[in-house]
């Protein structure tokens, strides 16, 4: 293992909230990660910070009519709030816009300049004439060459990962205007990756091919054999960090050639904080660097990065980047721009000492080789069937029973049956079994690997029995109460870095000093003979389903507001004459039967009473209602349209439908109770 650590975690864009998404992809692997090695007893930098660069910031002050450093200074203090209150234990929270950033990123830039490893070039960008400004990043979408994802934007494309210049984007559109821009001239300097191939090639795809992830090491080896082409690293933009070069007037550093950086800034502010030297936690070749972020940063993080850090020639290089995939939402993709998260402020408010109970479930359902899924059902499941009934029942067991038998003092054994020394010796070998997982970064196995020490406290009482065995035995309970409190203490120390807030709660009631990993691994006791523990509390509480639904209805809510919010109104149509609506002959029917029109998914055959006859209609309403739920409806009924057949059904008439502002059909309904002048009900 190394002489230190340096841990860095993605640099949230400060345009909105942390979400589950960010949790589970980044932050909560990246905190399991840092809190075992400082266990281990590592020398750890654990940092990160707020990306206020970049055009989101931008695009988002616009629409809110503030200046983008109110944005920033907005989420930057949401953002940095929510993990301090969700346990995530950088040793540095720090951002971009600070001073200290901006002349480490602008130091940056002027070495690279100095030895001549930036192409300057003047090139036709892409221009909107009617906003009057260049199109870079978000400021543009279009195809992208690559996958042909329509929505690509001007750096990147989410759907595949590719990071392109602007002028690669296939049919491109002002994301301000919407106007298809043109080209002008600029001036820009280029990250020459090309001249970078051989290195990355024989660093990525030669050297990281056995421990880098599979989807991390794909994306490195498809960018790769595409080939690497020079990638613009300044903007044509005002937000940012200014270019710090001759002919660099009202151009800004690129916001992905600049936010990496911030790993470096951020360990310079820590270190000053510290006393300490940044330096050794980036250029000492005995550090271990490991990036953790989300799939969609691979090729900034083990491509264009690394080849900065190369080129400038002085720092070391990332050890491994172990990016996760995506984390869904009740099976949709989870969107900022939709509302469609669990966003972390929200989850602290309405779960306010369930910290653990997230990370727990995000750690347990992580997308770690593929995307996955996050369900409120499964968050209660797994609180309710494993964090309680397993792990929270072991534990208030072992301290009820200590404290019913023994007054809170941990008994002195006897002599060691046969379960007792294989259980002692399973629990011997959790710590090993869990570094393992940990330190291939498979948190997801890890915190199951977890649990199964937890259900091995809890199969060794129940076999054991010792509220049975102590009217008959006193002394085999003695011994049975001392290796169960042994796998609790165990417990308390390796479950810090899933469950960090539960682990603390668990040692202040063993009245458990802090111990290093090692400890557990060494086998020695942990709770002596004698040592007083303090009284049981509930580790974990149960989810009951009210709080469940109260979760799926505010994602309902925000669901619908976000489709009225969003909702395309089709304007107006012609207008009618009196004469034209007095030639509708409007009626209230009955339907009084009603079936699904074979093969065909939108259509009912409906038998309708209109009160002049029973006649057939046939309603384009089939993926709304059902058959059965529109038998007995009372409609409104347009009966003197001209009949025409719909798959050969003779169809007499029109129900009259609307849709709600999110796109619900509904009826026209004679029955809606409504107001009259007076107050009235009437129906
Ligand atoms: N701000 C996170 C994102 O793409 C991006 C990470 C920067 S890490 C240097 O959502
Ligand atoms: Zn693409």
């Amino acid at each position: 293992m190394s002489k230190r650590f340096t841990i860095t975690a993605a640099l949230p864009y400060t345009n909105g909230p942390i979400h589950i998404g960010h949790l589970a992809g980044v932050y909560v692997p990246a905190d399991i990660y840092a809190r075992y090695l400082r266990l281990q007893g590592h020398d750890v930098a654990f940092i990160c910070g707020s990306d206020e660069h970049g055009v989101p910031i931008t695009i988002k002050a616009k629409k809110e009519g503030v200046t983008p450093q109110d944005i920033v200074d907005h989420f930057h203090a949401n953002i940095k709030m929510s993990f301090e209150e969700f346990g995530i234990s950088f040793d540095n929270y720090s951002r971009t816009s600070a001073k200290i950033h901006h002349e480490t990123a602008s130091e940056f830039f002027e070495t690279l300049h100095k030895k001549g490893d930036f192409i300057e070039e003047i090139t036709a960008q892409l221009y909107d004439a009617e906003a009057g400004q260049f199109l870079a990043d978000r400021f543009v979408v279009g195809t992208c060459p690559k996958c042909g994802n329509e929505e690509s934007y001007g750096d990147q494309c989410e759907a595949c990962g590719t990071s392109h210049n602007a002028t690669d984007l296939i049919n491109p559109k002002s994301a301000i205007t919407g106007a298809t821009p043109s080209l002008k001239e600029t001036k820009h300097w280029f990250l020459p990756l090309d001249q970078h191939e051989a290195f990355l090639k024989q660093w990525i795809l030669e050297g990281h091919k056995a421990d880098w992830k599979p989807n991390v090491y794909g994306q490195c080896k498809s960018w790769i054999d595409d080939g690497l082409r020079p990638r613009a690293v300044t903007r044509d933009l005002d937000w940012g960090i200014p270019v710090p070069v001759e002919g660099g007037d009202g151009k800004v550093l690129y916001v992905w050639f600049d936010a990496p950086i911030g790993y470096i800034s951020s360990t310079k502010e820590w270190a000053q904080s510290q006393g300490k030297d940044w330096e050794p936690y980036w250029k000492d070749e005995e550090t271990t660097l490991v990036h953790f972020i989300g799939k969609d940063n691979i090729v900034f993080h083990c491509i264009i990065f690394p080849a900065m850090l190369k080129a400038e020639g002085s720092y070391i290089l990332p050890e491994n980047v172990p990016a996760n995939e995506f984390l869904n939402l009740e099976g949709q993709k989870l969107s900022t721009s939709k509302n469609w998260a669990v966003w972390l402020p929200e989850y602290l408010k309405d779960f306010p000492d369930k910290q653990d109970v997230l990370r727990y479930v995000l750690t347990a359902t992580a997308p770690e080789t593929k995307d996955n899924d996050f369900t409120w059902k499964d968050f209660q499941a797994r609180n309710n069937n494993e964090l309680v009934a397993i792990f929270g029942n072991f534990i208030n067991r072992v301290l009820v029973l200590t404290n019913k038998y023994y007054e809170g003092s941990v008994p002195h054994p006897h002599e060691l049956s046969a379960i007792d020394t294989e259980t002692l010796n399973k629990l011997k070998a959790y710590p090993g079994i869990l570094s393992k997982s940990i330190e291939r970064y498979r948190f997801r196995e890890a915190s199951q690997e977890l649990m199964n020490l937890a259900r091995l406290g809890n199969k060794y009482l129940a076999d054991e029995e010792p509220w049975k065995v102590v009217k008959t035995d006193p002394e085999r309970v003695q011994t049975i109460m001392y290796v169960a409190l042994q796998i609790s203490a165990a417990l308390a120390v390796v479950s810090e870095p899933f469950l960090p807030w539960s682990s603390q709660k668990l040692k202040a009631m063993l009245q458990l000093q802090p111990q290093p990993w090692a400890a557990v691994a060494s086998g020695k006791s942990l709770l002596e003979p004698g040592h007083q523990i303090g009284k049981a509390e509930l580790l974990f509480a149960k989810i009951e389903d009210s709080e469940i639904e109260n979760q799926l209805e505010k994602l309902a809510q925000s669901k619908l507001a976000n489709t009225i919010e969003n909702a395309v109104v089709e304007p107006q149509k012609e207008t009618i004459s009196f004469d034209d609506f007095s030639k509708l002959d409007i009626r209230v029917g009955t339907i009084i039967a009603a079936e699904k029109m074979p093969k065909a998914k939108k259509l009912l055959v409906l038998q309708v009473d209109t009160g002049i006859d029973v006649r057939t209609i046939v309603s384009g309403i089939a993926e709304s209602f059902t058959a059965e739920d529109v038998i007995g409806k009372r409609v409104t009924v347009l009966v003197n349209l001209a009949p025409r057949a719909l798959r050969g059904v003779e169809s007499q008439g029109m129900i009259l439908m609307t849709e709600t502002p999110d796109g619900k059909l509904v009826f026209v309904n004679p029955d809606a109770a409504h107001e009259t002048t007076n107050g009235l009900k009437i129906s």
